[in-house]
């Protein structure tokens, strides 16, 4: 036994419970390797083995956690509204800022348009997003799809500064693969026309 506790001696046929150690930091346990014939699960750190006729040597393995992946925009697409810059500036928070503003549609303001991301996918991932808006009549929301057309919102954008602050919504933990974000203005009552602009300093989805 390495690594591990349950050592000792026991006769032929005795189950015995195996606890591979504590990891050290950022390591996970992966697999029990060695004279693993009698071992119920060799990839639960905390399993049983039943005794083979003769010695075990058994020892329990590691490995890196993996880090997390963040993704970013890789395309974009406006319906309404005014754009200077583009998703590139959304990759990295530096104060540039993909900058889009509200036009005037059907005699009201409007702003709506949406970036495409590819997410790797993990056991947690989470939509963050550094952004503030100008204009006192709109807020902006932030909505995500996984197939273009049926919405949720995730949160909304009021602060009219740039803290350096993210806010972030926490994705089901199935979410992979082709992921729609939309900022879509909060005020489409008729004649409310001030044209209210959101700034995106830095918009990522995390998969851990
Ligand atoms: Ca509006
Ligand atoms: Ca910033
Ligand atoms: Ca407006
Ligand atoms: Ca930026």
């Amino acid at each position: 036994m390495n690594s591990g506790t349950g050592g000792g001696t026991y006769n032929y046929n005795d189950v015995v419970n195996i606890y591979a150690d504590a990891p050290d930091p950022n390591m996970q346990f992966n697999v029990w390797t060695g004279d693993t014939s009698g071992i119920a699960n060799v990839n639960d750190a905390n399993t049983t083995i039943t005794m083979p006729a003769s010695n075990a040597d058994i020892t329990a393995t590691y490995e890196a956690i993996p880090g997390p992946t963040d993704d970013y925009a890789s395309s974009e697409s406006t319906t309404h509204g005014t754009v200077s810059g583009d998703y590139i500036d959304t990759q990295t928070s530096d104060d540039t800022y993909e900058v889009l503003t509200e036009v005037v549609h059907a005699n009201r303001s409007k702003l709506e348009h949406d970036w495409t991301f590819s997410v790797a996918g993990g056991s947690t991932v989470t939509f963050y997003v550094e952004a503030y808006k100008a204009g006192t009549e709109d807020s902006f929301d932030f909505d995500y799809s996984t197939d273009g057309s049926n919405w949720t919102n995730m949160l909304t954008v009021t602060k009219t500064s740039d803290d350096d602050t993210d806010q972030s919504y926490s994705l089901p933990s199935s979410t992979s693969g082709t992921v729609y974000i939309r900022v879509i203005d909060t005020n489409r009552v008729n004649k409310a026309k001030d044209l209210d602009t959101v700034y995106v300093d830095h918009m990522y989805i995390r998969s851990e």
